[in-house]
């Protein structure tokens, strides 16, 4: 139910109207109304960014949370959506499995005056003011920071001349993630003419997903230098396949790993040097979306696009005391 029409009686009465009798006098605290539409709950990363949205947007800060596990199935979350429209809530946030296919369901939500606040991922259409606003990673940002700590291990190594073979183990297809971690592997591999992709393979951002892809890659039994894992689930996965064919993960002799999230299950393999390279994706959003809301509910001007600053960790920096420290 959304909370205009009660305002409206309250603006009312505060100008001496008198409700028309039977109308009810309006509530005292009305809570915000918010439909939330996840991908799932794929990985660690997913489950402490559900876990971030749902802390913020209680009802002990004025919320009521309409949350949908879209089991990344775009039908559910567009099937979600029109569920929201219909109970007329008051925002909508939608954390987009991909970037393609939203007009037709955001058309909808704004013709029914209902503001549509992005997370996590964004997406890609014609009209952007089908969103109001996005909050999220530079995934291509992140993707550079990986392949340039890359470079600079290699180079350490006095490995710039000899072949690399890279496996390259994406995320969900046309993700905003999947595309911007892609995008800067896929751009330093025509920049270096040693590195080599020899396989490029779905892993749908999920442990169960890359050990399936890993193991049937390393049955071909080529060189494996390095696998590029577009999150630590996906990295996890492919180190059980590796090991369990007899590989060693690691920078010095082995396979070097790299990895995106630095969850606290990632973070613990970057410990033990099985991963060697982990670049940070904060999940920790719900806040940024509840300032975002409050905001529009005092008219306050917002920014359209919003990037979380991130770091990176690597197995030489990385220690059992920043573990401790992290949220997630
Ligand atoms: C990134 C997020 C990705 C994570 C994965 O913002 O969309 O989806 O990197 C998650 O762990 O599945």
């Amino acid at each position: 139910m959304k909370r205009l029409t009660i305002w409206v009686a309250c603006m009312l009465t505060l100008a001496g109207c008198t409700l028309a009798p039977g109308t009810a006098e309006p509530e005292d605290s009305e809570l915000i109304v918010v439909g939330f539409s996840q991908v799932g709950a794929e990985s660690e990363w997913r489950v402490a960014n559900t876990e971030s949205m749902r802390a913020a947007l209680c009802e002990a800060n004025g919320y009521e949370l309409i949350y949908d596990d879209a089991r990344q199935e775009q039908e559910n979350q567009i099937r979600a959506i029109r569920s929201f429209i219909q109970q007329d809530v008051d925002y909508i946030v939608l954390s987009p499995i991909t970037e393609s296919g939203w007009s037709s369901i955001l058309q909808e939500a704004k013709s029914a005056d209902i503001p549509v606040i992005l997370v996590d991922r964004c997406i890609e259409v014609a009209d952007e003011s089908l969103y109001t606003a996005y909050i999220g990673s530079d995934f291509s940002k992140e993707g550079e920071m990986a392949v340039q700590w890359l470079d600079a291990q290699l180079e350490r190594q006095g490995r710039t001349k000899e072949p690399l073979n890279i496996v390259h183990i994406q995320g969900t297809l046309g993700s905003s993630a999947q595309i911007g971690r892609s995008g800067a592997l896929e751009n330093a591999v025509r920049s270096h003419a040693n590195w080599r992709l020899i396989a490029q393979e779905d892993g749908d951002f999920t442990r169960a997903k890359a050990y399936e892809v890993m193991t049937d890659i390393v049955k071909k039994d080529a060189q494996i230098d390095v696998v590029y894992c577009e999150n630590d689930g996906e990295a996890l996965g492919a180190i059980d396949a590796l090991e369990q064919a007899g590989y060693k993960c690691n920078v010095w002799d082995g396979v070097i790993v790299v990895a995106f999230d630095a969850t606290n299950l990632g973070l613990n393999y970057c410990l033990d040097g099985r991963i060697s390279l982990n670049v940070e994706c904060n999940p920790l959003q719900g806040p940024y979306v509840a300032d975002i809301i409050s905001a529009l509910e005092q008219g306050a001007p917002i920014e359209k696009v919003q990037h979380i600053d991130e770091t990176l960790f690597d197995c030489f920096t990385i220690t059992q005391q920043i573990i401790d420290a992290r949220a997630y």
